[in-house]
């Protein structure tokens, strides 16, 4: 079969369609899923992947069959995309976030929706798409497989989409145990963490440098650090794979453990993603963290010359305006290197989600696929308990151009100017420039 790999890109507020030329981080779904095809009908399929916001997908006829992963926020070109598949009698399948948390929306524009993790439902869809007999539902029983997984086909992206600054995904843990109520990955899978054999990550990433130049690695993981002793083992072994930048997802209690930071250096870990989600609400969210642990995790990493990007969710029921000017003055006191702030995003299926609906403080799922920025976390979905909507999403804007903004970037980048640790100063410098440009084009912090 011809099969068609598809990832959609989505509407920006202007109702423009989002492109880019280059991929920031090139994900690891397609890839993974496409080596799990080759692996289970020997390669006798032909495969393509496209990215709708790198090369538009034009719907074109030709293909047996095409596989559309999806979120939320691209979800309403993901169905359009379906659509004009369908149009063309090829049938379509989708899965992703988007068709696991609302199946019943994704099912009025695609033939089958697979629900969970593909790696068990890729067998099945492929027999039935051969035998034309494809059902509407294939539901995962998550249980990710976690050793010999099959190589990534890395051969797959176009090398003319890839920068030398492009992070590739890798993963070696999947799954979180912790609960916090607007998490999409826990709705979609449940309490779980699987982890690969350190020596499988190692020696896939020493493959990869070696065959496809891979240097810079993002891993992707939900919660690294959730098994300490593995992350510490994992974090030394690194030292093995030729890189030059690695970024880790993080949550903030991990990032603040001094063994797990140290193993990171030593493995060349250069840059942390770290969830805060918030400063008002910590306890209640995650039992761990204070203001005070916070401003040690970032004084820690600025010792060990390790960038913290540091991600923030706005709209708590605690929270109200002042949360954004103790938020800004939080960051800018402990020169956190760059910020992603998000505004809290329900998302369909999740315990936020089901809350809010019960109080009558959402729209319905349609209304809000139709809105990418909302279901992107850049504007507020929901009625929000202590300010307006409107509050909230000028604030988010505001604190977003204050921290790119010039006297914030200079102060920051220049004044702060770290001489021990000249390559991740200048790698800081650019990033937030290049996010202070975003800002000036009216973008928010897309990738
Ligand atoms: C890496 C990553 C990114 C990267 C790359 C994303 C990309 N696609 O280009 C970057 C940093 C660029 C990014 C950006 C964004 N991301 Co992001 N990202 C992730 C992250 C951490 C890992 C994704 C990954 O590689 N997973 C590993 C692969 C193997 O798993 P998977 O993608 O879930 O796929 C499995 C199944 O879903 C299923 N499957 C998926 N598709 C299909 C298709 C078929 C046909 C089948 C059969 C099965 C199937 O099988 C796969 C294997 O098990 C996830 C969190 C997470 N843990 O998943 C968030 C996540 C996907 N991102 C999210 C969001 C919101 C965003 C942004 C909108 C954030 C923003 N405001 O900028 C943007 C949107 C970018 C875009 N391209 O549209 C949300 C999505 C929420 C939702 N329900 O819609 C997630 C879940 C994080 C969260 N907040 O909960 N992201
Ligand atoms: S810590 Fe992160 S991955 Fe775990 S449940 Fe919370 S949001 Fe989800």
């Amino acid at each position: 079969m011809k099969i068609l790999l598809l990832e959609p890109s989505f509407y920006m507020p202007d109702g423009s369609l989002y492109h880019n030329r280059y991929h920031t981080v090139v994900a690891l779904t397609l890839p993974h899923l496409a080596a799990y095809i080759d692996n289970i009908h020997s390669w006798e399929h032909e495969l393509q992947i496209v990215y709708d916001r790198i090369t538009s997908a034009i719907p074109e006829p030709g293909y047996d069959l095409v596989l559309i992963s999806s979120f939320h926020c691209n979800g309403a070109r993901a169905n359009e995309l379906a659509d004009a598949y369908r149009a063309l009698e090829t049938p379509v399948v989708m899965g992703g976030y988007y068709p696991s948390l609302s199946p019943e929306l994704a099912l009025k524009h695609c033939d089958s929706v697979a629900i969970g993790a593909g790696e068990d439902l890729i067998p099945q869809i492929l027999d039935d798409a051969k035998a034309k007999t494809l059902k509407r539902r294939y539901e995962s029983t998550n249980r990710c497989p976690v050793k010999d997984l099959p190589m990534g086909r890395w051969d797959l992206i176009d090398s003319a989409s890839v920068l030398p600054t492009t992070y590739w995904g890798v993963w070696a843990t999947r799954g979180c145990t912790r609960g916090c109520d607007f998490c999409s990955m826990t709705s979609v899978y449940g309490r779980f963490h699987h982890k690969r054999p350190v020596n499988e990550v190692i020696e896939e990433l020493k493959y990869r440098a070696g065959r496809w130049n891979h240097r810079r690695f993002f891993f992707v993981d939900d919660n690294i650090a959730l098994d300490k002793a593995y992350a510490i083992t994992l974090f030394r072994s690194l030292k093995d794979v030729p890189s030059k930048s690695i970024l880790v997802n993080i949550d903030s209690e991990g990032a603040g453990d001094d063994e797990i930071l140290d193993s990171a250096k030593e493995g060349g870990v250069d840059a942390l993603y770290i969830g805060f989600e918030t400063l008002h609400n910590i306890e209640e969210n995650k039992g761990w963290g204070s203001l005070r642990q916070y401003a040690d995790v970032l004084r820690k990493l600025r010792t060990r010359g390790i960038r913290s990007i540091a991600s923030f969710m706005f709209g708590f029921d605690t929270d109200d305006v002042g949360v954004f000017r103790s938020t800004l003055a939080f960051v800018e006191r402990h020169r956190v290197d760059v910020i992603f702030p998000f505004i809290l995003t329900p998302i369909p299926g999740s315990a936020l989600w089901e809350r809010l609906t019960h109080k009558g403080r959402l729209p319905t799922i349609d209304k809000l696929m139709d809105d990418g920025e909302i279901m992107r976390g850049e504007a507020c979905s929901f009625i929000p308990k202590n300010m307006t909507s409107k509050q909230l999403n000028r604030n988010y804007r505001a604190l977003l151009r204050r921290f790119y903004g010039p006297w914030s970037i200079f102060w920051r980048c220049i004044l702060h100017f770290d001489i021990r640790h000249p390559r991740k100063a200048l790698e800081t410098l650019v990033i937030n420039l290049h996010f202070a440009l975003l800002l000036v084009g009216n973008h928010t912090h897309i990738m």
